[in-house]
């Protein structure tokens, strides 16, 4: 194919409208197309352009996936920042612009350069954006470096939060990771309040770079200064159990929205199948003043990988980072499949927050499902009868 052939599809590609599904439960809509792709990476990072240097026309840095991105409103502008995994498996962020949040995503000429700590970062990805009452932006992602403890096991490696903040999403300053007490961190997330007058991260600490293990579920913790955030109280508010849809992991997915009925909250489960790791969307409510204390708990998920979202890098997997509370009342989660590619879900506020709290709770055994189910039937065969006098 020619440059210019490349040019033409990758412009229809990016330009091309999406269309929300007709076909709904009432609680979200999912939309025909992935709203970002590997594909929709511009030509010019992949390609050298100039045919004396590239007289063959090849792709010279190719771009794996994107997805796992964060989400912001910010002037009126949609953004996503995107984890991008090249070719070479290193993951990177980058930034994404749509006029409407659901078509249209463009990314913006350059990558993200994250600043560096003293301790380098060998991989980044999954940043959560959070737009605090303190002013800042703040981006809390995972950092990953070799476990220097096993200097013979090459998939040993070491899982922080890292954390930058930024007004523009285009200079960002780079903050010390989060310290706590936990052996690793994945899925850490900035409350966007103080409480107490302190900052808040949801967290998730995990014994082992893959395993949860002891740590249990989605954790909370606060501390006193983000330039050197350090969380000494870690405890966990909404642990993972046995035969749910949370027994092997779970995590915060993007930061939790304030609504009338409490913090909507949107997070990722994880069990274990024959074929491998399962991984869903599921919702919980926490209390408006204490955003630590779960209320709500529907029971199972708000959203499992279907059709094409169920292959990819890493297959049966979605997984949110980010989502849109719109002025013009659409709730846009954004969420990626199987490592691979990023799809848009619609639905609003005051739907998903009926869903959370009007679902019951998983009862956590099957003869008691039975009877949550008995209790459904027996009021809609009821209200039949009486709608039917
Ligand atoms: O591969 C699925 C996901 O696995 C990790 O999430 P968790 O720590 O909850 O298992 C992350 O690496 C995430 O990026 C990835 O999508």
């Amino acid at each position: 194919m020619s440059l210019h052939a490349l040019e033409t599809a990758h412009e229809a590609l990016v330009s091309r409208r999406n269309e929300r599904l007709e076909e709904s439960n009432g609680v979200f809509w999912r939309y025909r197309d992935p709203v970002l792709t590997a594909a929709h990476t511009p030509l010019f990072w992949r390609y050298d352009l100039d045919p004396a240097t590239n007289p063959l026309g090849l792709e010279r840095m190719g771009i794996n996936a994107v997805f796992n991105p964060g989400a912001i409103r910010l002037d009126g502008r949609y953004l996503m920042v995107a984890r991008v995994e090249g070719a070479d498996r290193k993951s990177f962020f980058a930034v994404a612009e749509s006029a409407n949040g659901v078509d249209g995503w463009r990314f913006w000429e350059y990558p993200v350069r994250l600043p560096q700590t003293a301790d380098p970062d060998v991989n980044v990805y999954d940043m959560r954006l959070t737009a605090h009452e303190d002013g800042w932006i703040y981006g809390v992602f995972c950092t990953e470096r070799k476990d220097t403890r096993a200097p013979h096991d090459l998939s040993a490696a070491v899982a922080q939060a890292g954390i930058a903040r930024t007004h523009d999403l285009v200079t960002w300053e780079r903050l010390p990771d989060l310290v706590t007490r936990s052996e690793q961190q994945r899925n850490v997330v900035l409350h966007p309040r103080f409480v107490d007058g302190r900052y808040a991260f949801y967290t998730r600490p995990q014994d082992s770079f893959i395993e949860a293990g002891s740590g249990g579920g989605i954790g909370w913790g606060l501390c006193d200064d983000v330039t050197r955030a350090t969380v000494l109280e870690e405890r966990v508010i909404e642990p993972r159990r046995y035969h749910t849809i949370t027994e092997s992991k779970n995590g915060q997915g993007p930061p939790p929205i304030f609504t009338e009925g409490g913090w909507l909250h949107l997070a990722h489960g994880v069990r274990n199948t024959a074929a491998g790791l399962r991984y869903v969307l599921y919702v919980f409510v926490t209390d408006r003043d204490e955003p630590w204390r779960v209320t709500h708990r529907p029971a199972g998920y708000l959203i499992a990988p279907e059709g094409e979202e169920r292959i990819g890098d890493v297959s049966n997997v979605v997984f949110s980072c980010g989502w849109i509370a719109d002025d013009d009342g659409r709730l846009l989660i954004y969420y990626a499949s199987s490592d691979t590619r990023i799809h848009v879900a619609e639905s609003t506020v005051p739907r998903l927050l009926d869903y959370a709290l009007h679902t019951p709770e998983d009862p956590l055994t099957s003869a008691r499902c039975v009877e949550q189910r008995y209790a459904l039937i027996e009021r809609n065969l009821a209200w039949r009868a009486r709608s039917a006098r």
